[in-house]
């Protein structure tokens, strides 16, 4: 299971507050525990408006990459500030995010075919996230198509079936894990990915709803989530649905977390 990171956001309100302050040892601290707890990506999203965006990336980039080496995941909807954002990492980057909207397809294609950068495609166009899975399928194939015509391999897509919260709909996980299995069965070389956080929103007891969602979803072929990776029990629950789903050869990474203290209860 692969974590992107997502503690640099600037929809949080402690990191809008380090973009606006310049304050870069915040940032420098969020990007080296992120990467010590084992993050595979550190997404970086500005959460700012368009005319600062770019600058504020950059600005972010320079500050994580200063401190570690861990990849990073470029989250903007915005194709300039990607393009430019793009040209300041040390390493090749996942972009966060493409979609079925022709305008960022056209936009956005041509940056991930040339860096040769893995890429998260959300499971909606420009019209609306569809209802169905079915409906959700068709616009992953559609998506697929385009990334194929560019010479994009599949192994570098991560498809985000969006999961909304349960909360304003009762089947919203079942329609994401339906859309994981056809995507997985027709494109078995593609990832899945899901940013963890939307299933619980405005519900009490998240934690327990974003862990039971991410075993199940592991189970319908999720392989990499955007989630907070200091949160020892997601950490401690990905080892355990792993091994619960014989794909722990030994149980060694089981028992090496153990051995590391991860099970034991912090002070
Ligand atoms: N799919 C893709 N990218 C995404 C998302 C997605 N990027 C943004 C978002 N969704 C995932 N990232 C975050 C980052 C931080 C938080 C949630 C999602 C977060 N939320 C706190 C909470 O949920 O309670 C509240 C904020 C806070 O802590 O201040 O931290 O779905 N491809």
């Amino acid at each position: 299971m692969k974590i992107i990171g997502e503690k640099i956001n600037g929809t949080r309100k402690r990191v809008a507050q380090a973009i606006a302050e310049r304050d870069a040892e915040f940032i420098k601290d969020l990007a080296q525990k992120q990467a010590a707890a084992g993050s595979t990506w550190l997404d970086v999203n500005a959460g700012t408006t368009p005319d600062r965006e770019a600058d504020d990336l950059i600005w972010l980039i320079e500050s994580i990459q200063s401190v570690v080496e861990t990849p990073l995941s470029l989250d903007s909807a915005n194709p300039l500030a990607l393009a430019t954002a793009i040209k300041a990492v040390n390493k090749t980057p996942m972009i966060n995010s493409i979609s079925g909207e022709p305008d960022r397809l056209r936009d956005i294609l041509p940056l991930v075919a040339e860096y040769g950068c893995p890429v998260i495609a959300l499971s909606m166009d420009e019209k609306k996230i569809p209802e169905t899975s079915q409906k959700r399928f068709e616009v992953v194939s559609g998506i697929l198509k385009e990334t194929r015509a560019h010479g994009v391999p599949d192994s570098n897509i991560y498809i985000d079936p969006l999961a909304m919260t349960i909360s304003t709909n009762t089947n919203s996980a079942l329609i994401a894990f339906e859309t994981m299995r056809l995507v997985h069965e027709a494109y078995p070389e593609a990832h899945l990915t899901i940013g963890l956080s939307n299933i619980s929103f405005g519900l009490p007891g998240r934690s327990y709803v974003n862990r039971t969602f991410l075993a199940l979803a592991i189970q319908a072929g999720l392989d990499s989530a955007i989630l907070d990776p200091l949160d020892r029990e997601i950490q401690a629950m990905i080892l355990a649905t792993e091994l619960v789903l014989g794909r722990d050869a030994y149980c060694m990474k089981f028992i090496r977390a153990s051995r590391k203290g991860l099970f034991d209860k912090p002070e």
